[in-house]
């Protein structure tokens, strides 16, 4: 790392630079592991930033980033790239890339499984009414919400969508009642 360590590298675990939340290094497992979210086109046509917002705070689970931005085809092929081969994957990145979605990482722990439990299943239709979709889709090619469905995913995602610096790791006044 050299002279590429930041700040609060150079200065041990915890950062008192920042005036209103102190900023602290993060890892990726137990209550640091991480998950990428998005907000997709429809969620955002459809006023429901604030509410899946609400559900990942009210849960426990810390916001580390969020950025509004339509993105490219070209970025959106290659979050889908698994999916190159499927016959939806072309009508996918269109629509994903057709207005603004919110783009979000959240921290916690398990929270990339967890995450996935709070969207409910692919298809709206095999969603238990409390999930997201379950709540608010009804049509596969129009199901709201993203989350990474494994910590390793997360990683390439969250990758593909901040830069390092966009990540703000901070302490929060909570953690100790919703962590033993
Ligand atoms: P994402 O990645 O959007 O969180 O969705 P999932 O992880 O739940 O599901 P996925 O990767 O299998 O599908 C990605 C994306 O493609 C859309 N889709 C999916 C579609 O339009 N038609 C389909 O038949 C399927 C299976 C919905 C989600």
């Amino acid at each position: 790392m050299g002279t590429k360590r930041s700040l609060s590298d150079q200065k041990g675990l915890v950062d008192l630079g920042a005036k209103h939340a102190r900023t602290v290094k993060s890892g990726w497992t137990g209550p640091n592991e991480r998950t990428f979210i998005a907000v997709k086109p429809d969620g955002v046509q459809r006023r429901l930033v604030g509410d899946i917002i609400r559900r990942f705070e009210r849960k426990g689970f810390k916001l580390v980033a969020m950025k509004f931005l339509q993105a490219s085809e070209e970025q959106l092929r290659q979050h889908y790239w698994d999916l190159r081969e499927k016959p939806f994957y072309n009508g996918l990145v269109k629509y994903m890339s057709s207005g603004p979605v919110v783009a979000m990482v959240w921290q916690g722990l398990d929270v990339v499984k967890t995450s996935r439990k709070m969207l409910g299943e692919t298809n709206p239709a095999d969603s238990l009414p409390g999930t997201i979709r379950g709540d608010y889709c009804v049509e596969v090619g129009r199901n709201v919400i993203h989350g990474s469905d494994s910590v390793e995913s997360a990683q390439r995602e969250i990758l593909l969508w901040f830069k390092q610096d966009e990540l703000i790791c901070w302490e929060e006044c909570s953690e100790h009642w919703i962590y033993v």
